[in-house]
């Protein structure tokens, strides 16, 4: 029979309280948040709407009190972009076509540089973020990620940034899980941070079983997937 110490019973537990409450993350110096396209354009009454979308801004505004380090992204394309449908002769949005790097997905004209459309959603409250980082902003490339562009080549300088102010983990959250996140999650995993998704803090835009395939991608590039209640609040 093991010991009450070793069955935690001892220090005058309540019947309703856990043993062991599961180990919680503390965002140190060296972690960062990433806040991943938090825009109108991504939530209801935007030209790209994430289902759910808006619900991650009252999660996000939490756990930014509990880092240091903040790098919200905006997704910002010229008009005409190579990734809007109407670039495109008889395409739709969400048909693919292929452009000079690879397979790209269409969309719905959105995210256009300077509109409201592509401003920070006006409920989130990030007053200790550091950097802004827009991407998306060549005509004819997209970028889904915050640290590369669409060639894979094309840095976007995140990276250097986040490493010349020794942060060695990131916290990704945002818009879409399956898109942005997912894409700067394992960028950043390339570029040798450890690297965190915040599942509960992002929303998925999920076309044809895009967020299944994106998890299992993401974890097999050493991504974890972790909740909001995961890291320890202050
Ligand atoms: C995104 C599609 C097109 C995203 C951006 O933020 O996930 N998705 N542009
Ligand atoms: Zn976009």
């Amino acid at each position: 029979l093991k010991s009450a110490a070793a069955l935690g019973l001892i220090g005058g537990l309540g019947a309703s309280a856990p043993l062991f409450a599961a180990a919680r993350i503390k965002p140190g110096a060296n972690a960062a948040l990433i806040v991943v396209d938090v825009q109108n354009c991504f939530v209801d009454g935007g030209t790209l709407p994430v289902k759910g979308g808006a619900e991650v801004v009252p999660l996000i505004n939490k756990l930014a009190g509990s880092f240091e380090n903040i790098v919200v992204t905006q997704d910002w394309h010229t008009q005409g972009h190579a990734s809007f449908a109407s670039a495109h002769e008889g395409k739709k949005p969400f048909d693919s076509t292929k452009l000079s790097y690879g397979t790209q997905v269409l969309w719905p004209d959105h995210c256009v540089q300077g509109t409201d459309d592509a401003a920070l959603h006006k409920d989130l409250k990030l007053p200790t973020a550091q950097l802004i980082i827009r991407k998306g902003f060549h005509k004819d490339m997209d970028s889904y990620s915050a640290f590369e562009e669409a060639d894979h080549k094309t840095a976007t300088g995140l990276a250097g940034y986040l490493k010349a102010r020794g942060v060695k983990t990131v916290f990704v959250t945002g818009l879409a899980t399956d898109f942005c996140v997912a894409w700067t999650a394992m960028d950043a995993r390339k570029a040798g941070f450890n690297v965190y998704v915040i599942e509960d803090a992002t929303r998925a835009i999920d076309l044809n079983g895009s967020l299944a395939a994106a998890w299992k991608q993401m974890s097999a590039k050493g991504v974890k997937r972790i909740q909001s209640s995961d890291i320890e609040t202050v």
